[in-house]
């Protein structure tokens, strides 16, 4: 009776249950996170093994990505990621399979038909806009998108992400001048990990938080702690609801850290210390959601594995499925460019 007792005095005082989130709801977040990780690890060693040509990693940033993808309308706000976003994407509703034949190159990829590289996620029925490889230009164009929406006077919003070492762009300057001139229902979510490729972030800006710069567009700026799903949740549903009820953007920071290389090309060992990356690895997302979980006996050992062997399933699919699938026929290479094809 005791135990029992305590147990629910754990699950009244649980940090979901005071941000309106069911049980259910916390383990799915979890879910989310777990299977964004175990993807992409998958997408890491099948580089090593040569099967696939590149690939760039959201390891690390799950935390914010996913908690930030619950405080949207899935297929009715507008989502603009970067490269990094792919537990956001998954979260909003690409599919393994889906990520899988982008990764492959392969026919039939949702995103742009294979005519893009990897990790230009990008889905029209999920309203995600695919973006371009040059950094920060989703920033003016999510502008774009939030202006689009306040003169059609709907309340869909916009939420576009970038890194910290993109904020040093003028494209992010522009968009950011514009949302807050026209208080624009647009969330500007800065993923910081702390570098841009090897430049570490004090290289990158003169202030010491990128959210310090909101101040100069006339809107909220908002830093969290990254590596909490759930603190990322509760600052993205205020920023959320702000633009819904047309009181403006945000720029949310969240403060992160890429355990991995910035790319399957990059070495990181030049650049970084294994002792500053070993610190970081002790705040896992990851790791993070599944001791809270415990805490609030919503998982444990057995549960845990459960877990562990639905994702690996989700994973084996999808690979067998994009390994499977053909590439796309070199016709295709030609269908949805810009301009008439003049065949000498
Ligand atoms: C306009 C432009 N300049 C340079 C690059 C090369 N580049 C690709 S990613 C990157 C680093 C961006 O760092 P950050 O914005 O912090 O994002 P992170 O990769 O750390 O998530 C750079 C310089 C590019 N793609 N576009
Ligand atoms: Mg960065």
């Amino acid at each position: 009776m005791i135990a029992a007792a305590k147990i629910n005095e754990v699950k009244t005082k649980a940090q979901h249950r005071a941000l309106g989130l069911s049980d259910e709801q916390a383990l799915e977040l979890y879910w989310h996170i777990l299977l964004a990780r175990r993807l992409d690890e998958r997408m890491w060693i099948l580089h090593r093994q040569h099967e696939v040509a590149f690939h760039i990693s959201g390891i690390g940033h799950e935390a914010t990505q996913v908690g930030a993808a619950f405080a949207l309308r899935k297929g009715y706000d507008w989502v603009h990621p970067y490269y990094r976003d792919l537990a956001l994407s998954l979260t909003i509703g690409m599919t393994p399979r889906d990520l899988m034949l982008a990764l492959y190159g392969k026919q039939g990829e949702p995103s742009s038909g294979a005519h893009q590289m990897p990790a230009h996620y990008g889905n029209r029925a999920l309203k995600i806009v695919s973006g371009s490889s040059p950094v920060a230009t989703q920033i003016p164009q999510a502008a774009g998108i939030a202006f689009a929406i306040k003169y059609k006077g709907t309340d869909e919003v916009v939420l576009t992400c970038f890194g910290e070492g993109s904020t040093a762009e003028g494209d992010f300057h522009e968009g950011l001048n514009w949302a807050g001139i026209f208080k624009l229902p647009v969330i500007f979510l800065c993923q910081n990990n702390q570098y841009a490729i090897s430049v570490p972030v004090h290289k990158e800006m003169p202030v010491p938080n990128v959210a310090d710069r909101a101040v100069a567009y006339g809107m909220t700026g908002v830093i969290v702690d990254g590596n909490d799903a759930l603190e990322v949740y509760r600052v993205m549903r205020e920023a959320v609801e702000r633009a819904r009820r047309g009181e403006g953007a945000t720029l949310v920071e969240a403060k992160t850290y890429r355990p991995v290389p910035h790319s399957s090309d990059d070495d990181d060992r030049t650049y970084r210390s294994r002792a500053e990356v070993d610190e970081w690895k002790k705040k896992d997302p990851v790791l993070r959601m599944r001791q809270y979980l415990e805490s609030v006996g919503l998982l444990n050992e057995a549960r845990s594995q459960e877990y562990e062997a639905r994702a690996k399933q989700a994973v084996d699919d999808a690979n067998e499925f994009a390994k499977n699938a053909s590439y796309p026929p070199a016709e295709a290479a030609l269908e949805n460019v810009w301009g008439e094809i003049s065949r000498q």
